[in-house]
Order: structure tokens, then sequence, then C-alpha cells
């Protein structure tokens, strides 16, 4: 029991307290241009909004409000306001196109949006009946900003009830149709008091940044809910590659570090070239990382990553180590205020060292928006996530694959990850993604689907040598029979593998 209230605003927590209780002086957000928003001066901002949406907009308590926009103060402010104000935020990515919006419109039934002036295209041409969209971050007479200048700078927050919902957050589709989660006031603070508070223990000194949009509940909290629930500060930029991520690490002194594996790889041949002296946290989430990267990094920097998993259905990450406790190629340990089991089909706790489904329960809970896969995902309080997973002895958690991931190739089960791991170890392998092919004699046959390093030829002789080189890592069954080479792997708008592309012949 996280004992908070019965009447808490999520909005008002993470801004008023913390700027009463850091003071108003010290910088919550800086932005790509320079700029730095103290705690003062972005309570004011927000609280201008909140009076724009309900005095101007006649948004009322419990209305559903969009978001979107790149990642900047400016979004997180609009997020803060539509708390203050009570509403519901329904945040989306910056990249979704018109048929994906629609769709979350008419699922959150949203009748509201606040959007980026630079983005606005996609929203509009999405058609939504009775949206009513206003642009910030623009030149026009409607524009948000401009009409809250004139707005007074106090607003009193809405007094929510702890368990009114906040957010809807849509899942990201790594198999097709999305879902709403539904999310209280109180389990916004739940992530940031609970993963947050007791794992990654930021301080009031630390700078926040990271690659995850704020409508991924991933970078929401990990770049918005986190610094603000701890006094600090955040770089809120989009992500613009690793080149662009070092070197805003080594402008702004970034000390705590959001991202997923793949942005790892990615930035590690660059390291050498950028100074990362102020990182202190590295948290990896979004996939599995493999141990490989995990090693590399920390061999580079000196720095152990904080491996994690999260779900949208929970908001934020629930097993996760750090410092000592990290044992690399696992996940990690549930997170103080959560529990998490392996289960056989029919729901049954299996002993340690076999396999099973991941099922997890905890403060933020699942709640899907009308969804008749509510069933399916939760039962008895425990949502499956959808991950085969391994307990050991000592009570780590392991990912083996996405439950719908695991090959059987004649008779043996083959989780594409492992593969993918040996793969990764070999310096020419950027990239790696492990599927089955349908085949009549072993029913499955494993097929590896690689990035390579710039430079490596894509030719029969590397593929000898990535054989070879998996052969004396791992089983020979479980050693691709195939190899393919792509420029990029087929991935969702939050970076997470679209394995089933592959499956049905795709490259994205
Ligand atoms: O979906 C995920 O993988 C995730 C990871 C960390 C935090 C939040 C989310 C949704």
């Amino acid at each position: 029991d996280l004992g908070y209230p019965d009447r808490l605003n999520c909005g008002a927590e993470l801004l008023d307290a913390s700027a009463e209780r850091w003071g108003p002086g010290r910088p919550a957000f800086r932005d790509a241009a320079g700029a730095v928003w103290t705690y003062g001066e972005l309570r004011e901002r927000v609280n201008r909004i909140a009076h724009v949406l309900t005095d101007d907009l006649g948004v009322l308590p419990g209305h559903r409000v969009l978001l979107r926009g790149p990642t900047t103060p400016l979004l997180a402010a609009c997020w803060l306001a539509v708390m203050k104000a009570g509403a519901v935020a329904v945040t989306v990515l910056a990249t979704q196109r018109p048929k994906e919006l629609a769709t979350i419109c008419g699922l959150a039934r949203v009748g509201h949006a606040l959007c980026d002036a630079r983005v606005l295209d996609d929203l509009v041409a999405a058609g939504v009946p009775g949206l009513r969209i206003t642009p910030y971050g623009g030149d026009g007479p409607e524009d948000l900003v401009r009409r809250a200048e004139g707005k007074p700078a106090a607003y009193e927050a809405v007094a929510t009830a702890s368990d009114d919902v906040a957010l809807i957050a849509f899942t990201s589709g790594t198999t097709g149709r999305p879902k709403g989660c539904m999310h209280f006031h109180r389990d916004v603070l739940a992530i940031a008091d609970t993963f947050s508070a007791r794992v990654l223990r930021p301080t009031p000194d630390d700078v926040f940044a990271g690659s995850p949009p704020l409508g991924f509940t991933f970078g929401l909290g990990g770049l918005v809910i986190f610094p603000l629930r701890a006094g600090a500060s955040a770089y809120l930029a989009d992500w613009g590659g690793p080149g662009q991520l070092l070197r805003d690490i080594a402008r702004h002194r970034v000390s705590v570090l959001f991202t997923a594996p793949t942005a790892y790889r990615v930035m590690l041949p660059k390291l050498a070239a950028h100074d990362v002296s102020s990182l202190r946290r590295c948290v990896s989430a979004g996939e599995n990382l493999p141990a490989a990267t995990w090693r590399e990094w920390e061999k580079a920097t000196g720095l152990r990553i904080i491996n994690g998993i999260g779900a949208t259905e929970l908001l934020h990450i629930f097993i996760s180590a750090a410092d000592e406790r990290v044992r690399p190629g696992t996940t990690g340990l549930p997170v103080p205020g959560f529990e998490a089991r392996v289960v056989d089909a029919d729901g049954r706790p299996v002993p340690d060292g076999t396999p099973g489904l991941l099922a997890v329960r905890g403060p933020t809970g699942c709640r899907y928006l009308a969804d008749e896969r509510q069933r399916e995902y939760v039962r008895d309080g425990w949502n499956l996530t959808g991950d085969t997973y391994v307990r050991d002895a000592d009570g780590y958690f392991s990912y083996v694959a996405r439950a719908d991931d695991m090959i059987i190739s004649a008779g043996y089960n083959v989780a594409g990850p492992e593969v993918e791991d040996a793969l990764l170890r070999h310096p020419d392998v950027a990239e790696a993604a492990v599927v089955g092919r349908p085949d009549a004699e072993r029913g499955q046959v494993v097929v590896a689907h690689l990035v390579l390093r710039q430079g490596v030829p894509r030719d029969p002789e590397t593929v000898a040598v990535l054989r070879e080189f998996t052969k004396a890592a791992i089983a020979p069954y479980k050693c691709p029979r195939e190899i393919v080479f792509h420029d990029a792997l087929p991935r969702t708008a939050t970076g997470k593998l679209q394995r089933f592309r592959l499956r049905a012949g795709g490259t994205g």
C-alpha cells in the first residue's frame, strides 16, 4: 500500500508539490534550443494552459484530451495542464498516421486535441467527427500559447479522486489492433514511488534524457514523471540518432539515460568520440536487452545498465535491478510493490527453472478500455504480459521470448532471443531478429534476419563466418539455417521489433 489519500491529483503532486518542496527556482526542463524552464516557470505555464482548457475550450473533468507532438517542454506542460484540469490525457506519438489516430480517437472517445503545430496535418486528415483541435507552438491566432498569455498564473487543481482515470495509453501493437489502457492518478505517482524511488533512486541534481517519446509511457515516466517527482530536471528533445543523443549527453551533462537496447548498441561504436562522464544511471527497457550489449556498455563506460521490463498495461517497469543486484543476462527482480510469477497455460505457477508465461500484479493494475481481451490477459488480478520467462532459485527473472515467438524445430524449442544474443556477440552484427519459417520436414526452421555494421559485405563469406561463430556459442539445433540481410528491421513506432512481419516475409 503506497498510502495515497482518497483525493489526489497527480499533476498537482508532480508540479505544485515538487516546486514547493525543492524550490521554484530549480530547473525543471531544458529544450533543444537551450531554453531552461524552472519549476516556477513551468507551473505558471501549466496553470495558464489549464485556464484555456477549462475557461475557453470547455474541457470538464473526465473529458478525453488527445496530446500529440514531438518531445518538448511544451508537450509536457500540456500533459500536466490536462492532469490539473482533471481531464484524461490520451497520449499518442507524433509519428502516428491519420488512420491510427482516427482509430484511437474513436476508441477513446476523444473530444479535444492539443497538437504541436508542426504535425497538425495528419490529425486534421484523420477527420475525427466533432474533434476540437487546438494547435500549440505555432503562430496562428488560435494558438494555445498565445491564448494562454492573458490567463492567470495561478490555477487550483481539480480535486480528483486517486482512482479517477488520468490517462489512456495505447499499446503499440507488435502484433496488431492497439488496446487502450486506463491509468489512475495514483498509478502515475505509483510508478515514481516504486521503480524510480526504489530501483533508479534519482536525486534532485540529476539531469534526465533519452529517446522514448512522451506518447510512450516509457518516455512519459522516464522523462517527465520521474524527474519531477524527484525535483530533478529533464532535457526534452526528439531522438535524433546515436550521435545526437551522445552530443546532448555531453552538452547538458545528462546523468540519467532512458533508452532501448538498440540505441545502446548503435551508440557503442561512437562512444569514444563523446564525453559521457556525466552519466551515472542508464536504463534499458522496451525490449529484451542482450547480455552482449550489457557487457560491451559496461566495458566502455564502467556503468551497469539497469535493465527492466515494463508494459503499457502496467504503465512502467515492474521487474528490474540496479547496482550490485544486477545479474547480466537477467531482467532482475520484481520491483518493490509488484509481484511476478511464471505460470502455465492454466495460470498455475511452474517450478523455478521451467519456462512459462510471465504474470504480474501490482499497484498500477491493468484495465483495458472496453476491450474483450481483458478476460484473456488479466486472470484473477494477474496480468499476463505475453512474454515467456523463467525464474531461477534466487528469484531472478530471465526473458526467454515473446510467448508467440518460440520456434519449434524438429521437436526442439528454440528461443529466438537466445540465438539473437549469440549473433550480436559478433562485431559485424548491428541488429538481429530470429524467427521460425514453416518447413515441411522440421515444422519450422530457424531464420536469422540481420543488419550488419557499416562496410561489412553481405556475401556468402560473411554468412559462413557467422554460422561458425554461432555454432561455437549455442547448440547446433538452435543455429540459423538461413541468414537474411536487411538495411533495417521492421519496428513499431515505439521501436519494438515486429517479428510477425519478418515471419510473413516483410522487411519493414
Ligand atoms: O512497453 C514497454 O516495453 C515499456 C517499457 C518500460 C516502460 C513502459 C513500457 C510501456
